[in-house]
């Protein structure tokens, strides 16, 4: 009886849950296509403060989509995922300030676009820093950025000046791991490092003349498919260098500051003039982290309560379905779910599945899995007397579970649901690797345009320290009640 109402609870909540998150809208006459973009690669892609996603990428890419009569959702994320998700079908095409390498270009993976911009890999140092050849970099280590052309022209050179490897997501923690001296140097895109060092980055490019890679930008899409995404691309591409709109938008982007975007360096010196100037951002963070904490909290609790009744069924089979079930993603490390769901997913089943769903989707069957088992424990905990007992007095098991034991089980756990809530919270923080615009991502965004990393971090640690004290409280009140 009690599962039953807990499958119908279940499905109920399940199904309002599909409908809050599904269903991406599309207009009746657009094409609407996913395109996948690298969330900090100044000036091709980057958040401003109001919250928007601009660059000469997504400035052309917006023009084009106008004039063509097409509609998109971007996907911001880190550039390997955001590769990735092109190569797996999640994304119909990838605008991240890509070079069109040869590799690219005639690999099984990608079709690409006329080149939109001159690009190529420079190599660099902290500025004023005594390394002045390649020769110097023997036993040191080098920055690279996983899955980028910079990063595979660094490490076709590491066999011949034997240096250390070692690799991160974003380009803005890879400045900075140079800037603080704990890497000697790094490759990156020409374009890129030339905005970074002109907004204020302590770095030096050794090698302006003689770029590695050189050669142009373009749009990818998964080979074989979305040829008229790709056309339409070319055509409008054209279009705009014809009658000088490509020029103003690179014009835009080159010729101002970055302050012009992101707000001035004096109102980021301040924790109060980041709080203002990116007070749009730090909301938008925390509603989002909220939300996902909220609903993967009601829905993992349901999620494990049935599997904890299932873990105490009299049947082997539903009791091993659950045990298995709280094994293999009680197993899995978050990450690994959420790229699996999003990532892996997608290209197995041929459909994709929006970020928040995917998010979510882990979150439930992570924390599921663990609140499954102190169900579980919780309800094994009653003395096996009380069942005992309550036969006696003439109930059926069913009863007997439902009057007797599953309260004073319940009673047992409330620690352990409490516990599981903040775990939660903390874990929403993870899916900032697919791309979810909560606290944590918007922290890096922040960062990667103000490079503020202790104050924008102190104030993202506050805020969740903040949502923990509220959700501390909301548990204690609800562990009162339920005595
Ligand atoms: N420039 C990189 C590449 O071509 C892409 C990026 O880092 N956004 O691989």
């Amino acid at each position: 009886m009690v599962k039953k109402k807990l499958m119908t609870l279940l499905t109920a909540v399940t199904a309002l849950f599909l409908m809050a998150v599904g269903g991406a809208s599309a207009s009746a006459d657009k094409p609407n296509y996913v395109i996948s973009t690298d969330a900090t690669y100044a000036p091709f892609d980057f958040q401003n403060k109001n919250n928007q996603y601009v660059g000469i990428d997504l400035d052309i890419l917006k023009e084009i989509a106008k004039r063509e009569g097409f509609t998109y959702t971007l996907k911001p994320m880190d550039f390997s995922s955001a590769a990735q998700m092109v190569a797996n079908g999640q994304a119909d095409g990838i605008i991240a300030g890509m070079a069109i390498t040869d590799e690219r270009k005639n690999g099984p993976v990608y079709d690409v676009s006329d080149p939109y911009y001159q690009t190529g890999v420079a190599w660099i140092t902290k500025k004023g820093s005594k390394i002045k050849s390649l020769d110097d970099l023997r036993g040191k280590t080098v920055a690279l950025k996983t899955g980028t052309a910079a990063a595979n022209y660094g490490q076709s050179l590491q066999a011949k000046y034997g240096f250390k490897i070692k690799t991160f997501k974003d380009t803005d923690t890879m400045y900075s791991d140079v800037e603080n001296g704990n890497s000697a140097a790094t490759f990156e895109d020409m374009p890129v490092i030339q905005y970074a060092i002109k907004n204020g980055r302590q770095l030096e490019i050794k090698n302006p003349n003689n770029l590695g890679n050189a050669g142009g930008c373009g749009f990818f899409v998964q080979k074989g498919k979305n040829a008229a995404l790709l056309a339409a691309f070319n055509k409008g591409l054209k279009e705009i260098k014809a009658d000088g709109t490509y020029q103003k938008i690179v014009d835009k982007y080159l010729n101002s500051k970055q302050e012009d975007f992101v707000g001035s360096r004096a109102d980021n010196n301040s924790v109060w003039g980041i709080l203002k100037t990116n007070k749009q951002a730090f909301w938008d963070g925390m509603v989002e982290t909220l939300y996902l904490t909220v609903l993967a909290i009601v829905l993992a609790s349901l999620w494990g309560l049935l599997l904890g009744v299932m873990g105490i069924s009299q049947k082997l089979w539903i009791r091993g379905l659950s045990t298995t079930i709280i094994y293999i993603f009680r197993g899995l490390p978050l990450m690994v779910l959420a790229f699996f769901i999003y990532i892996g997913l997608p290209g197995a089943i041929g459909t994709k599945i929006p970020a928040t769903t995917a998010g979510l989707l882990t979150l439930i069957l992570n924390e599921g899995a663990y609140t499954g088992a102190f169900v579980r424990g919780g309800f094994e905990a009653v003395d096996a007397g009380q069942m005992e007992a309550a036969r006696s007095l003439g109930l059926s098991r069913g009863q007997s579970l439902r009057k007797v034991v599953i309260p004073q089980g319940l009673k047992i756990m409330v620690p352990s649901f409490v516990n599981q809530f903040i775990i939660t919270l903390k874990d929403t923080s993870i899916l900032s690797a697919i791309g979810l615009l909560e606290l944590t991502q918007t922290g890096t965004l922040i960062v990667a345009r103000n490079s503020q990393g202790f104050r924008v971090w102190a104030i993202i640690a506050v805020i969740y320290l903040i949502i923990i004290t509220l959700l501390t409280w909301l548990s204690n009140w609800l562990k009162k009640r339920l005595r």
